[in-house]
């Protein structure tokens, strides 16, 4: 039988593809491109502060490094990754469909994507742009001389592919899924993607008013910003915040998504608390909204807001929290089973509560004033966003690549590569929190001779964790060439998706059960497959 590699081959195929596993392919060359470029910045940027005395680069470029990194980082791999890669490919086969509702412009999202990617890409190095992938104004509208509204306007475009992506995924979870699968049937992936697409859908818009305001202000002098021309430079804050802090949570609800997968297939067991697991996801994306102000509570924002704002954000953690509480619930008395995307997760839920709770600690005024623009901040987000998102993102990919690629990895290269990785990252951001509580402020590329020792640890740790993701691009790749092919149900998993073959055919299914099987129910199955 052709799987969907075979039918139809060729260069072309894939660029005027309308399948949504092709699709998903496309996304995960170009993340993983754009995350090599991201953490080469991150490389250079970590060996320069590797000395208390900045001398490999100089501040401008150092300016420009940090920039490259976040703005790629966020917009060109984290934003994308999960909903794009594993979303694209996953979403219809769990909801038993042939494809999206709009699989032309599931295509079309891929390229504004790539048109928006490469151009920023060029802007950020061909000059450069120094203002940070925040776009502070009103630095970045009168007095930054590098590329802001180039940068911007890639942003803009990009933000265009996010739209269509989750218009596409609402759509198709109203309209697609199969007959006997009611919205409490739908596996917990799915109402991840769901929340997600909703925040993609109202917040995007948002960001694309800041960057294009931006723009205008640089080019027309419209005083928007402008206090001169009577503007007001905090409303560019307020603007960028409305989307940025949802948007925290597109990176990080997908890979909560993933975690309630592969955590009940690996316990062998039904995730606790299911109900409580899909209205958390839909809490966070409402609730994300209304916590924008925590970002600006030294900006001279009134008491009152501040007050508010930290109230809400305490709020909004309680979600997350209801997750992490049925996660664990889920683990209790469990035969766990340690393969390797099982180490990924249980480093998702450890790494996510440290970045969660130091979150809380930011949200309490008290402490954001010590530590505002610190290193306490920089590790806290790398926590959320590395330790989390992209921890989930490795888990799923490992999780689900039997079924994705028709073959299988190394499970021992596997094991020793998800460890190295969250030895490595432990170590680059823990002595972070030390350093901001100290006082190292952050995007300095030189600092006082009392902090070096901790950033070279800091650094030290980075070059491993690059070692640890190093090894899964090239043991994944290699699999690829592999002879071996793998069955239906590798793990002997629950879902739909694993009821037919891996790779799975064009339209994904031959035929489909007339009722969903229930994809939590592990007690029926047999024990845990793939390798031992
Ligand atoms: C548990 C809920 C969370 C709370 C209460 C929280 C709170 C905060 C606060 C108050 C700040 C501002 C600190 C400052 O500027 O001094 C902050 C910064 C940040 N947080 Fe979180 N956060 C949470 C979850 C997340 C998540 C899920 C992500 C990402 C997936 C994230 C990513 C970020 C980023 C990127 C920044 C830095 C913004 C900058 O460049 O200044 N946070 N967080
Ligand atoms: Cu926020």
């Amino acid at each position: 039988m052709k799987n969907y590699f075979d039918s139809p081959r060729g260069v072309l195929s894939w660029l005027i593809t309308t399948d949504h596993k092709k699709i998903a392919w496309l996304y995960l060359v170009s993340i993983t491109f754009f995350f090599i470029i991201g953490a080469f910045a991150a490389l250079l940027m970590r060996i320069e502060l590797f000395t208390a005395h900045g001398n490999i680069v100089s501040p401008d470029v150092y300016n420009r490094l940090f920039s490259i990194h976040g703005i790629v980082m966020i917009f060109f791999f984290l934003v994308p990754s999960i909903p794009s890669v594993l979303g694209n490919f996953l979403l219809p086969l769990m909801i038993g469909a042939k494809d999206l509702v709009y699989p032309r412009l599931n295509l079309m999202s891929w390229y504004v994507f790539m048109i928006g990617g490469l151009f920023t890409l060029w802007a950020t190095i061909d000059g450069g742009v120094d203002t940070g992938w925040t776009f502070y104004t009103p630095y970045s509208t009168m007095f930054s001389n590098s590329h802001v509204v180039l940068a911007a306007l890639g942003v803009f475009v990009t933000g265009f592919s996010s739209i269509m992506t989750g218009v596409n995924f609402i759509a198709t979870i109203h309209q697609l899924r199969h007959k006997d699968m009611n919205w409490f049937k739908m596996p917990l992936f799915v109402w991840a993607m769901y929340a997600t697409s909703i925040i993609m859908v109202l917040a995007t818009p948002v960001l694309a008013t800041a960057v294009l305001l931006i723009g205008l202000e640089r080019i027309f002098g419209l005083g928007i910003f402008d206090p001169a021309l009577g503007g007001d430079p905090l409303l560019f804050q307020h603007i960028f915040w409305f989307y940025s802090h949802p948007a925290v949570y597109i990176m990080i609800l997908p890979a909560m998504g993933v975690v309630s997968e592969v955590l009940s297939c690996f316990s062998r067991r039904r995730v606790f608390g299911y109900k409580f697991i899909a209205y958390s996801s839909l809490a966070i994306a409402l609730f994300g909204f209304l916590v924008w102000g925590h970002h600006m509570f030294v900006s001279g924002q009134s008491t009152f807001a501040n007050t508010v704002f930290s109230f809400l954000s305490f709020l909004v953690a309680v979600p997350s929290a209801v997750k992490v509480f049925s996660w664990t619930a889920t683990l209790y008395r469990a035969k766990i089973y340690l393969r390797t995307p099982m180490i990924y997760i249980l480093g998702f839920i450890s790494l996510f509560l440290v970045g969660g709770l130091t979150g809380l600690f930011l949200a309490s005024l008290a402490i954001d004033l010590h530590v505002h623009d610190t290193y306490f901040v920089v590790a806290h987000f790398h926590y959320i966003m590395v330790g989390g998102a992209v921890m989930g993102f490795l888990g799923g990919i490992h999780f689900w690549w039997p079924k994705i690629s028709g073959k299988t990895y190394n499970e021992k290269w596997g094991r020793f590569s998800a460890v190295i990785i969250i030895l490595g990252f432990n170590l680059t951001f823990f002595p972070q929190f030390i350093l901001g509580y100290l006082g190292m402020p952050r995007r300095y590329h030189s600092y006082p001779e009392v902090y070096e020792y901790l950033n070279q640890v800091s650094t030290v740790g980075l070059f491993l964790l690059g070692i640890g993701y190093f090894f899964p691009i090239v043991y994944l790749t290699m699999s690829l060439f592999d002879k071996k092919t793998v069955g239906a149900n590798y793990w002997n998993a629950a879902g739909l998706e694993w009821l037919t073959e891996s790779p799975p055919p064009h339209e994904n299914f031959h035929e489909l059960p007339a009722t969903v099987p229930d994809v939590y129910d592990y007690e029926r199955l047999p024990d845990l497959g793939g390798v031992s």
